[in-house]
């Protein structure tokens, strides 16, 4: 019976770094990588592969890894037989087509017979059909988005974050077939040690995730603004309110998330708060 967990992550590209920083942020030390194959943690049962991206839902699916770090774009473009465990929040990005800034757009049906280039047949070819749309796709492995500039192609459907590779290209987004981002999966037939090991790896994962969506946060208050400054602070449970030694004062903590962060910070000066400290919460286990 295997005893470990063997994970396959990115060899090196835009999702290596932040894999490693994970398993590291769920305290699993890694030993130095020499050869960057494989490596192994002495505090964690847990063997590392490294792979090209394209290659993780393969080995994940054939059980030569039991689970996997690997872009949503790259999962679904392949196809296979794994399990989505939990969605990471990096490598986030949108597979888009895209037609030169120029020319004019209608909708979908503006791209019937056209000559699309792409690393992703799998999911344009999918896409189109869903609007009975017929488009010629050429599959192409790199460098996408300068096929309408030299020919190859009428348009482009390729990934996207900033925006700025297509706008360089003299090429405009007209449709968003998925949001991506980088995920982890699962061979379906684990044996029972290793599901109590992913459960505790997915435990960690989600109380790193928790964290970086939250902030901790101080601040001072008067005694008589103390009701009105709390009534904006949900924390995980109640705020703490601790007495300052100058009298009618107290020191409050409490935990925001981000996405509320900079509302309430204003309100809560607006309602009295002084000397507000925001603090980055490492671990939140709930
Ligand atoms: O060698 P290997 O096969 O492992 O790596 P790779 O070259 O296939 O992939 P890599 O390292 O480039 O990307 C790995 C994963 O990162 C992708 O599968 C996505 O899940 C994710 N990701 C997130 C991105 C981007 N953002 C991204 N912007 N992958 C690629 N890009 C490229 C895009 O193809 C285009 O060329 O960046 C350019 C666009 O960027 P903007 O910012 O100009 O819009
Ligand atoms: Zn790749």
């Amino acid at each position: 019976m295997i005893n470990k967990l063997r994970i396959a992550i990115q060899k090196s590209g835009r999702l290596y770094e932040e894999s490693v920083q994970l398993l590291k942020e769920c305290g699993i030390d890694l030993r130095n990588v020499k050869d960057r194959l494989k490596t192994e943690s002495d505090n964690f049962p847990i063997e590392v592969f490294f792979l090209r991206d394209d290659d993780i839902p393969q080995y994940v699916e054939d059980g030569v890894a039991d689970i996997g770090i690997v872009g949503e774009n790259v999962l679904f473009e392949k196809n296979k037989r794994v399990t989505v465990v939990e969605e990471l929040g990096f490598g986030k990005c949108r597979l888009a087509i895209a037609i030169p800034r120029g020319q004019h757009y209608e909708g979908i049906s503006s791209l019937r017979g056209k000559r699309i280039a792409t690393s992703y047949p799998f999911q344009v070819g999918n896409y189109l059909k869903q609007y009975n749309v017929d488009a010629d796709i050429h599959e192409i492995s790199g460098s996408v988005e300068i096929a309408p500039g030299i020919g190859l192609a009428d348009v482009i459907a390729d990934l996207v974050s900033s925006g700025s590779t297509l706008f360089m290209n003299g090429l405009k987004e007209v449709e968003t077939i998925l949001k991506s981002q980088a995920v982890l999966i699962q061979n379906d037939s684990l044996n029972e040690l290793q599901l109590q090991f992913l459960n505790k790896l997915l435990f960690r994962i989600r109380s790193v995730k928790k964290a970086k969506r939250s902030k901790y946060i101080l601040l001072n208050a008067p005694n008589d603004k103390l009701k009105d400054i709390i009534a904006l602070l949900p924390g995980m449970k109640s705020p703490t309110v601790l007495p300052l030694a100058e009298s009618g004062w107290s020191s409050v903590h409490s935990v925001l998330s981000e996405d509320e962060f900079w509302d309430r910070i204003e309100r809560l000066k607006d309602a009295g708060a002084q000397g507000i400290l925001v603090i980055p919460i490492e671990k939140m286990v709930l």
